[in-house]
């Protein structure tokens, strides 16, 4: 600050994009970049181009409310998300920067007896793959969360409770993969919107973008709400529609709430962030679309839920509201997948919950544009299980309603 802004370091370089990589990654939210820096740190991968239409990060990667867990119900997600715990738990130090993950703990409500049951087949799933969940009573909730108010209309009849999830800061995990992709060589390019997907013989050969056409051996595309667009330029049709989903921020105030809490019925989250602000979030408004914000009903239906729950922040004041476009599946789960198109890769469709695996998508995804075949962990993730009725669907798990 005293220097005026002057002396600061630059965490990665801005480089004009090259006629040609190896691999184009479309997209420069946490995935792309995480898949970047895969690429260059497991692979060896390191001719690589990010192409990013706005500013890194500017997109769900800077609009979630930045929850980590992965109580997934079915095997398929629970390892896959697991597998990104992991990462998590390591990855500050993997970058050399301070993503600021705090397991402070995430507890999914339940309210009625068919969600307590619900809860308690998906904690005993969860422990028969040795991830940490348990199902709390309501006097233990109540232990956790003093300020709740179990007895609202919404009854708090249990919850379950993963000590290992948290929040991490989302700017600085979309930096952070930056600056370390940047180092191992990866060119990181931002306002260059790709326009068209080129294709020779069945196969891609590059991109059109704002900058002009880039050649490339491979496309990885990692563009959340807009997959189907695009998809689009490629001639292939996603089972994806784009919802928006909304979160808003309060004034900041001391800490009173020191864990995650979150209901799937009453489509309604808070936690506090490390400036004291709460951060609240919704269910998706139920329209499609591209406009990043949503409608008033929503998030007004939101904090009547959260006022019924914590009635002490009736008197508090909102600062901040906004919207995302989520990429939601028919299965609530993502594709990681190779597409029709050689060489033409697609990670999307994590919805309403993808910041949690940004880390363990860029490492599977990585992978599999790498070896041009998916990772175990991510094989049950392909395109083609809407084809083969394979699904896996993880709607119960979902952090909001969709
Ligand atoms: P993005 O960060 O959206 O990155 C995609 C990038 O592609 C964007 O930067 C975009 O500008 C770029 N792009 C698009 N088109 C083009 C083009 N033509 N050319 C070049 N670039 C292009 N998940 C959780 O796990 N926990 C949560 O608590 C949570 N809360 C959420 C709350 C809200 C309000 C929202 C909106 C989402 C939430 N999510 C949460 C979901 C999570 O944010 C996303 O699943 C995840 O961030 C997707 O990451 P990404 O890197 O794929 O997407
Ligand atoms: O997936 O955990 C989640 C989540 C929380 C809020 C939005 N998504």
């Amino acid at each position: 600050g005293l220097s005026y802004h002057r002396n600061w370091e630059r965490a990665w370089r801005s480089p004009e994009p090259k006629k040609e990589y190896d691999v184009v990654i479309v997209g420069g939210g946490g995935h792309g970049l995480a898949t970047a820096y895969y690429l260059a740190k497991e692979h060896g991968i390191r001719n690589v181009a990010v192409l990013e239409k706005g500013w890194l990060g500017g997109g769900n990667t800077a609009r979630n409310t930045t929850i980590v867990r992965s109580n997934y119900l079915w095997d398929e997600a629970a390892l896959l998300y697991e597998k990104s715990m992991s990462l998590w738990e390591d990855l500050s130090q993997d970058l050399n920067y301070n993503v600021m993950f705090s397991q402070r703990g995430v507890l999914n409500l339940a309210h009625t007896l068919q969600e307590v049951r619900d809860t308690q087949r998906r904690v005993n799933a969860n422990q028969l793959n040795n991830i940490d969940a348990q199902f709390l009573t309501p006097h233990q909730v109540q232990e956790l969360v003093p300020l709740i108010n179990l007895n609202s209309r919404y009854p708090v009849l249990g919850a379950s409770f993963q000590p290992r999830g948290g929040v991490a800061r989302h700017d600085a995990v979309a930096w952070g993969f930056a600056r370390a992709a940047d180092h191992r060589g990866v060119d990181i390019i931002q306002n260059c919107g790709v326009t068209g997907i080129r294709r020779e013989n069945g196969a891609v050969s590059g991109v059109d973008t704002v900058k002009g056409f880039i050649k490339a051996k491979k496309v990885a595309v990692v563009v959340a709400g807009n997959s189907s667009v695009l998809a689009e330029m490629a001639g292939i049709r996603l089972p994806i529609e784009s919802h928006p989903l909304q979160a808003l921020v309060s004034e900041s105030i001391k800490p009173i709430i020191n864990t995650v809490i979150m209901s799937n019925a009453v489509h309604a989250y808070i936690s506090q962030s490390d400036k004291g602000d709460l951060v609240i979030g919704a269910g998706i408004d139920q329209y499609t679309g591209y406009g990043q914000r949503g409608s008033f009903h929503t998030i007004e239906g939101t904090l009547q839920a959260i006022v019924e729950m914590f009635p002490v922040l009736s008197r508090v004041r909102m600062n901040r509201q906004w919207g995302g476009i989520v990429d939601v599946t028919p299965d609530a789960c993502p594709i990681i997948s190779k597409t029709a198109v050689k060489g033409l890769y697609f990670n999307c469709g994590w919805g309403t919950g993808g910041f949690k695996a940004t880390p363990g998508s860029g490492w599977v995804f990585a992978h599999t544009v790498a070896n041009d075949t998916p990772h175990s962990l991510n094989a049950a993730f392909s395109i083609d299980r809407f084809y083969t009725g394979h699904l896996i669907d993880e709607h119960g798990a979902a952090g909001v309603a969709h």
